[in-house]
């Protein structure tokens, strides 16, 4: 056994070192034929000079040899894709951000808002247009300043903005707990589960669920301006405001349903 051992692990180094030196040898010399020397040296006032030698060689001959392929790459392929998309994007984020700030700020705010980001718009162009001298990486520091402070705006209104939006057809729904929940169930033969449904007065949970089919679920007046569109087979809950003693009218207003049966009443004790 350890003569096996040992006959393998002669004949792996035997074979293979004369291919590593074979193989890096070539390459050495190619590229840098003055360091090689200086490395075997081993000297240190031999590899000093070399050193300060070797970076200034290569260096033009590098410029030389490989920029003229990577500017036309860099100008021709990669600059024409990458300026338009990352300009759209830049564009996209800027917009989404922007909306959702408004949508948060409300009709008064957003005209305020919409004001200052006009100043601060043209502001910084005729800011840049009249310091002509500088830095490229000073205006970069301020359009991604800028960038970030309309990000970290939008990702801040971003909840206000979807909660004001989640109301169907502009209701925004009561806030606060529910003090009970009723529900209502469209079934396929075009009437409601029941005539006549109850609910306690104040804040009520309707629970809209659809059997079979599309529905809505409009209230008629003067009930709360709501319509519940419910896909098949879901359920859409909702919360209303209900007044107490008072008996409401809820239908489904799609093309017939109304007359084919699906309306009640629902009265507030
Ligand atoms: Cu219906």
């Amino acid at each position: 056994m350890p003569d096996d051992d040992a006959t393998s692990g002669d004949d792996q180094p035997d074979a293979s070192p004369p291919a590593e030196a074979t193989a890096e040898r070539p390459a050495e010399d190619a590229p840098a034929a003055t360091p090689a020397p200086g490395g075997e040296g081993g000297d240190a006032a031999a590899t000093e000079p070399n050193r300060e030698e070797a970076p200034e060689e290569p260096a033009p001959a590098l410029t030389a040899g490989a920029d003229p392929m990577r500017e036309l790459r860099w100008t021709r392929l990669v600059l024409p894709v990458l300026l338009p998309v990352g300009a759209a994007v830049m564009i996209a984020v800027f917009v989404l951000n922007v909306s959702r700030i408004f949508l948060a700020a409300g009709s008064t705010g957003s005209i305020v808002l919409g004001v200052a980001l006009i100043v601060l718009i043209l502001g910084g162009a005729a800011g840049i247009s009249a310091a002509p001298r500088l830095r490229t990486s000073s205006i970069v520091m301020m359009v991604s300043g800028v960038f970030i402070v309309v990000i970290s705006a939008g990702l801040v209104a971003a909840p206000a903005s979807v909660e004001q939006k989640a109301g169907p057809s502009g209701y925004v729904p009561p806030k606060g707990p529910a003090v009970g929940t009723v529900e209502v169930d469209a079934l396929g033969s075009l009437t409601f589960d029941k005539k006549a449904y109850t609910a306690p007065a104040g804040i009520v949970q309707i629970n809209y669920v659809s059997k079979d089919g599309p529905h809505n679920l409009s209230f008629d007046p003067p009930g709360p301006q709501i319509n519940l569109n419910v896909g098949a087979n879901a359920t859409l809950s909702q919360k209303v405001r209900l007044k107490a003693g008072t008996t409401y009218v809820i239908y489904c207003n799609l093309p017939g349903h109304r007359a084919a049966g699906m309306e009640a009443t629902l009265t507030v004790q």
